[in-house]
């Protein structure tokens, strides 16, 4: 088998070539609300299904289908991933990583993961966007497990001491004040946390909790990329209130929120 990194390789060269991109200075991986916002940074010039390039996998996720989109943001060239895979689709956790190392082989330096996650804080409802501030990892896995990086590639041994970049989080709450901070408790799911889990994560230290962007900001952070987070909250994570979770209520305040989505990511990428 074709180890990670060289498939990501071999990915980001189709991409390359087909969209005539000699480097992508920076990638957006797109949770559910904020594909459809991403159309606020431009028309893209180029687009490519993620299943004609190597190593990509289809999404099963109604709503995360998979795309390479490449639009001009100023003078920067920005690689949108529409169709990020998940640990519960049965996915490992390289297949998770590999859209993120795809598109630091094709050049990207900056990392943008965003996603609809749950919010344990009750002042934070649905609608908030908040910057991920630093994560707990519950997936009881890493995009670094297995063979040891080929020569040339960091030591799986990485350091997560600045894991979320503090000099893009001091630059974005720079330029749009209203935000504020939050730590991501990143679990498996599919379901949604027990009450009890929701009172463990938040005993940790937790704000947030979602089953994504934990794997692939360890595979970005290992790449040497600098890597931001702006998580969504969708809902209130089980038991912050009386309600009961669904997914239809999840997609709907993705659609809500994605006009608002969109102008801050055009806010955003100009000071990355
Ligand atoms: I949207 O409440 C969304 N994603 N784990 N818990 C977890 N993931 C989520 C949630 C949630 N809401």
């Amino acid at each position: 088998m074709t180890n990670p990194y060289t498939l990501a390789t071999q990915a980001a060269d189709t991409l390359r070539s087909a969209s005539g991109t000699d480097h992508y200075d920076l990638a957006i991986v797109l949770g559910s609300g904020w594909k459809e916002g991403a159309s606020a940074l431009g028309a893209p010039y180029h687009e490519i299904a993620t299943t004609t390039l190597p190593g990509f996998h289809p999404t099963t996720v109604p709503g995360h289908e998979g795309r390479l989109l490449s639009v001009r943001v100023g003078d920067k060239h920005v690689l949108l991933v529409a169709g990020r895979v998940h640990l519960y689709e049965g996915h490992s956790a390289a297949d998770v990583a590999h859209p993120v190392r795809t598109a630091i082989a094709a050049g990207a330096t900056s990392i943008v993961l965003t996603n609809a996650c749950g919010g344990i804080d009750p002042t934070k409802g649905p609608g908030t966007v908040v910057v991920i501030k630093d994560h707990i990892n519950l997936t009881a896995t890493s995009p670094l497990e297995g063979a040891a990086p080929p020569d040339g590639f960091g030591s799986r041994f990485v350091d997560l001491t600045d894991l979320y970049s503090r000099r893009l989080r001091a630059n974005v709450l720079g330029a749009v004040p209203t935000l504020s901070e939050g730590v991501y408790v990143g679990f498996r799911g599919p379901h949604y946390e027990t009450p009890a889990e929701i009172t463990m994560a938040t005993t940790m230290g937790g704000t947030l909790v979602g089953m994504s962007t934990v794997l692939e900001a360890i595979a970005a952070r290992h790449l040497g990329a600098e890597v931001l987070g702006l998580s969504l909250v969708s809902n209130f994570a089980a038991g912050v209130t009386q309600e009961a979770l669904s997914h239809s209520d999840v997609l709907a305040a993705g659609q809500e929120a994605a006009a608002s989505l969109g102008q801050l990511l055009a806010q955003v990428v100009p000071v990355l």
